[in-house]
C-alpha cells in the first residue's frame, strides 16, 4: 500500500514543466543562471537579455569574476537592476536558493556553476563532488517543490567519458570518467536523466567538449596558451610552462555553445545533447595557430613540467554533434585554429592597452 499509495503523487510529478515556453510572451520571460559570474554565464546573460529575458544570476559571495565579465552590462544603467539581476547563494545554500525560486519564478533554469577545473578536482576532489555533483542534485530536488516547474539544463562535460569505447563520442557513449571532476559529472549527469524520466522533469544535459573563448579562465591550458603568445610577443614572458603536451581536444567556441544550451530548453521535449565541433586537435597544433598568429615559433618557447601533468588522463576526446544539430538547428562554425588566432589577437590588444 505504500508504494501504491504514493503512485498519484509520482503521476502528478509528471509534465509539470511550463509548457509552450514560445508562448510565455505576456508573461515576461525570466531566466536563472547559476554560475553566471564564470565565462558560459556571462555570455549566456547577454544572449538572454538579447532575446528579451530578465535575467537572474546566482554568484558566490567570494567571487572575484563577477566585475570583469559582467562589467560592460553593470555599466548600462537600462540593464543592471532592470532586467539583470544577481543574487549572492553558494550552491549548497538551499535555503537560499528555495528562497529565490519562490520569489524570481524563473521559467528557464540554466545550471552552470560547479567547480570546472580537471586538474585542481584531484586536489580537492571532496569540494568539487559537493558543488558539481551534489549541487546538480539539491538543484533538482529544490525544482520538484515549486508548483510550477522552470525547465532546467545542466552543463555536462565530455569528461564523463574519460577513456571512451567509440570514437567520436555520443549521447549513448558509455560513461567511464578517470578524474574526480568526471566522476562528478556523470553523477550529475544521470541524476539529471533520473528526474527526468522518474518525475517527468524538463531536465537535459548539454555534453559540452571544450569550449573557450577570450573571457576563459587563465588557468585553462588554451587560455594559458594565447596569453603567452601576446605576452611573449610583446617582451613580457620569456618562456611557457605546460603539462601533457600529447593532450588531444575537440575545442569550440563558447558564445557558440551557449546558443546551444537556450535552443535545447526550447524544444518540446527533453533531451541530452553532445555539443562539440567533432573535430579533434592536438595541443601542439593549438600552439601552432596561437604562436603562428604572432609570427612566433612555439617550439622556442615552450617547455614541460611534471606539475601541470595529472594523475590520469582522459584520451581522444571527439563528439558527435549530429543529434544537436539535426534536432536543434545548431552548427558550430568556429574552429580550433580559428578559434586560437582570435583569442591571441584579444590578448594582444588587451595587453597593449594596459602596457
Ligand atoms: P580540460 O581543459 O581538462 O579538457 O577541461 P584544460 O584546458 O584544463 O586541459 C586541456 C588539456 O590540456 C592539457 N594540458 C594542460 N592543461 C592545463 N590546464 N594547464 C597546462 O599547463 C596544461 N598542459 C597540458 C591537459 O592535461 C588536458 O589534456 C575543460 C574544462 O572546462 C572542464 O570544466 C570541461 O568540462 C571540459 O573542458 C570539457
Amino acid at each position: 500500500l505504500g508504494f501504491l499509495g504514493m503512485l498519484p503523487r509520482l503521476l502528478d510529478d509528471r509534465k509539470h514543466w511550463i509548457d509552450d515556453p514560445e508562448g510565455l510572451d505576456e508573461r515576461m520571460r525570466k531566466a536563472l543562471i547559476t554560475g553566471i559570474s564564470g565565462q558560459d554565464g556571462s555570455y549566456l546573460a547577454e544572449l538572454l537579455l538579447s532575446k528579451g529575458y530578465e535575467v537572474h544570476g546566482l554568484v558566490r559571495r567570494s567571487s572575484n569574476t563577477v566585475r570583469t565579465r559582467l562589467e560592460h552590462l553593470f555599466g548600462d544603467p537600462t540593464i543592471y537592476n532592470q532586467k539583470l539581476f544577481l543574487h549572492y547563494a553558494d550552491i549548497d545554500d538551499t535555503t537560499t536558493i528555495r528562497r529565490l525560486l519562490l520569489k524570481i519564478q524563473p521559467s528557464e533554469v540554466y545550471h552552470l556553476a560547479g567547480q570546472s577545473h580537471v586538474g585542481a578536482s584531484f586536489e580537492i576532489p571532496e569540494s568539487t563532488c559537493e558543488f558539481t555533483a551534489m549541487g546538480t542534485l539539491r538543484l533538482l530536488e529544490l525544482l520538484r517543490d515549486l508548483p510550477e516547474r522552470p525547465r532546467m539544463m545542466q552543463i555536462s562535460s565530455s569528461e564523463i567519458f574519460g577513456r571512451p569505447a567509440d570514437s567520436p563520442q555520443h549521447e549513448s557513449t558509455p560513461m567511464n570518467p578517470v578524474s574526480p571532476y568526471g566522476v562528478a559529472k556523470a553523477f550529475a549527469t544521470q541524476m539529471i536523466r533520473v528526474y527526468r524520466d522518474s518525475f517527468g522533469f524538463f531536465a537535459c544535459n548539454a555534453i559540452c567538449f571544450n569550449h573557450e573563448s577570450p573571457r576563459r579562465g587563465e588557468s585553462f591550458v588554451t587560455r594559458k596558451i594565447s596569453l603567452a603568445a601576446a605576452r611573449i610577443k610583446l617582451g613580457l614572458q620569456k618562456t611557457l610552462t605546460l603539462g601533457n603536451l600529447d593532450a588531444q581536444r575537440d575545442w569550440g567556441y563558447a558564445p557558440e555553445y551557449v546558443e546551444a544550451f537556450w535552443k535545447i530548453l526550447q524544444h518540446d521535449t527533453p533531451d541530452d545533447y553532445v555539443i562539440a565541433t567533432g573535430k579533434s586537435h592536438t595541443l601542439g597544433e593549438f600552439l601552432e595557430a596561437a604562436f603562428g598568429a604572432v609570427d612566433l615559433e612555439w617550439r622556442d618557447y615552450v617547455q614541460t613540467d611534471p606539475r601541470y601533468m595529472r594523475p590520469a588522463e582522459s584520451h581522444r576526446l571527439v563528439g558527435n554533434p549530429n543529434h544537436a544539430i539535426e534536432t536543434l538547428d545548431w552548427q558550430p562554425h568556429t574552429k580550433a585554429p580559428e578559434l586560437a588566432a582570435l583569442m591571441v589577437e584579444h590578448d594582444l590588444n588587451a595587453l597593449r592597452q594596459h602596457h
